[in-house]
């Protein structure tokens, strides 16, 4: 699990610059290690066009060897045969999510050691921590964490795999893995990036480095 964790990217089409599935397959090419299919805010696809982008997504994830992961929607999820589902706090729960989708990925945000614990006993296999710093890719974004949840979390004993999100850069990667992470997901730092491949590359190699 650890290792998808490295260079997570979230993504939707509100996200995107150019067409998703080009940013998603640039993405990979420049090494992203699992991807989240989160559509959501104004403007973002429903129904029938939303399945269709994911399943255009989940097919070059699949190309890459790559897990697909979809945020909230577990009917979508199950209906393509995702690879994941990503629930928050104010998500279906994350015991019930377990006992709907086996032993598929389930990731679940959590902001305190507490809702970290939480996760671990309903079968999270990782959990998404943050804001680590402000985002603009979220409006009803958490007040902003900083890397000390973090390490928090580490020194109260929680060993489950985390990733940091949350305005995450290339120049802020290697201070969030330090802090105790295994990686970091991001949205912004890769699909406003002008050149999405060597974003995402740029991000894989300071998580990586940081990791030694
Ligand atoms: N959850 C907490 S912050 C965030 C989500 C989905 C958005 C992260 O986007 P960005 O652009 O990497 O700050
Ligand atoms: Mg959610």
């Amino acid at each position: 699990m650890r290792r998808y964790l490295r260079m997570y990217l979230v993504v939707g089409s509100v996200n995107c610059r150019e067409s998703p599935l080009r940013v998603v397959e640039e993405a990979l090419n420049g090494g992203a290690t699992m991807i989240q299919f989160r559509e959501k805010g104004p403007g973002a696809l429903t129904g029938e066009a939303k399945l269709a982008l994911a399943l255009e997504l989940q097919a070059a994830c699949r190309r890459a060897g790559v897990p697909f992961i979809v945020n909230d929607d577990v009917e979508l999820a199950a209906r393509i045969g995702a690879d994941g589902i990503h629930v928050g706090q104010d998500d279906e729960s994350a015991g019930a999510v377990r006992a709907r989708i086996g032993n598929r990925i389930l990731g679940v945000s959590a902001h305190t050691v507490k809702e970290a614990r939480t996760a671990l006993l309903h079968g999270a296999d990782y959990i998404g921590v943050g804001p680590i710093y402000p985002t603009i890719s979220k409006e009803d974004a958490r007040p902003v964490q900083g890397m000390r949840v973090i390490e928090e979390m580490r020194s109260q004993g929680i060993r489950l795999p985390i990733v940091g999100i949350g305005g995450i850069t290339a120049e802020r990667a290697g201070e969030v893995v330090r802090a105790g992470a295994d990686g970091v997901a991001v949205i912004s730092a890769v699909t406003q990036a002008e050149n999405v491949r060597t974003a995402t590359a740029e991000l894989l190699k300071q998580v990586t480095e940081a990791a030694l």
